[in-house]
């Protein structure tokens, strides 16, 4: 039993569905790598911005009648990697709670998935939004953070809206769950967008937890990277605090580019950007020589973001999608945390 959880006593059937959306969030300072797969127990701290776009609608109905449960996303079945992982996640809330029903699970995605979007991000913070609500779990946000980090790491920013950092917690086990929560940080005087530049929209041919995973099995450059990422998380958290878009800029983009090494330094290398990523990388460099503020970071895929002032995004879209007529830009600016659709409570 999760101490934390207070049981509600309500009861489901097949009909009822809780109803719950979320945004996905991209990564200033990254997180790469886990210290705890089976908690999810991230090896450092990362800080993000949830989005505005891509939202991830995802309704859970528990039934006493099927045997397992059924997994549907934009009206398909899932693949069968994704409904594992939905699984595991449901058997994480039917343990906390000790019930047992089974969950019909109907998502509908609007951002590409696999692509180096954070789709699991949104997926994930969805999911634990509307099934604890389903099975009868009254978590704080906080609580609701780690619930949703055991799904997908990145998934616990996404439970917030805005800015976002996620801390690494101390410890292993339950001290280490206890302690590695994600929680909003203020960002008066800022006004930020995030471009994000879709290079290519196919799944990726490496699933970020297999990349992380390799990474730190085999690159010599993890370890540096880490002690790296505690001081630019610092640097940023700062950065925040005086609204310094500039100096947060150079972060993101030295976090970015410190993770992407580390891969390429595993054996065999990991490399998820294209040259059409490196066009719109050489784009950025540009645009800072012309004296605009505009920083990019780039994730698990080849798709490029571009973290600038909301007053510039236009003009800095435009020019991002002249690099390439395969490029389509779309700006994104703060978005909300995640919440229960109205009426879709129990
Ligand atoms: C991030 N990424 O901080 C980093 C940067 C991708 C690159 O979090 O294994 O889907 O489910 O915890 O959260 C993507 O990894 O991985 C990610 P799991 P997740 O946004």
């Amino acid at each position: 039993m999760n101490p934390e959880a207070a049981m509600v006593p309500a009861i489901l059937e097949t009909g009822d569905g809780v109803t719950a959306v979320a945004h996905p969030n991209i990564a200033l300072v990254k997180y790469w790598g886990k210290r705890d797969e089976s908690l999810i127990l991230p090896a450092t701290g990362s800080l993000s911005m949830t989005l505005n776009l891509y939202p991830t609608t995802t309704t859970v109905r528990l039934t006493t009648r099927a045997p397992a449960d059924s997994v549907t996303m934009n009206s398909r079945p899932a693949p069968r990697q994704t409904h594992l992982r939905v699984e595991r996640f449901l058997n994480t809330v039917r343990a906390f709670t000790g019930r047992d029903e089974r969950a019909v699970v109907e998502t509908t995605n609007t951002v590409p998935t696999g692509a180096g979007l954070a789709s699991s991000a949104s997926g994930f913070a969805a999911l634990a939004t509307a099934a604890a609500t389903a099975f009868g779990l009254e978590l704080d946000p906080r609580a609701l953070s780690r619930l949703a980090r055991r799904g997908s790491g990145s998934a616990c920013r996404s439970i917030f809206g805005g800015l976002v950092v996620w801390h690494a917690g101390t410890g292993d086990g339950a001290a280490g769950d206890r302690s590695s929560y994600a929680e909003p940080i203020d960002a008066e005087g800022l006004d930020p967008a995030l471009i994000i530049a879709v290079v290519d929209p196919a799944p990726k041919a490496m699933s970020s937890r297999e990349a992380m995973r390799r990474t730190i099995a085999t690159s010599p450059f993890y370890l540096p990277w880490t002690t790296v990422n505690a001081t630019d998380l610092d640097a940023m958290r700062a950065a925040v605090a005086r609204a310094d878009l500039d100096a947060m800029g150079e972060i993101a983009e030295r976090s970015a580019f410190g993770m992407h090494a580390t891969m390429l330094a595993a054996r065999p290398p990991i490399r998820y950007l294209s040259p059409l990523s490196l066009s719109v990388l050489d784009r950025v460099v540009a645009l800072r020589a012309d004296g605009i503020t505009a920083y990019a970071t780039m994730d698990a895929g080849p798709n490029v973001k571009v973290l600038c002032a909301r007053t510039d995004a236009t003009r800095i879209a435009a020019a991002i999608s002249a690099v390439g007529q395969h490029i389509s830009t779309h700006v994104a600016l703060p978005g909300p945390g995640a919440a229960l659709l109205p009426g879709g409570g129990s």
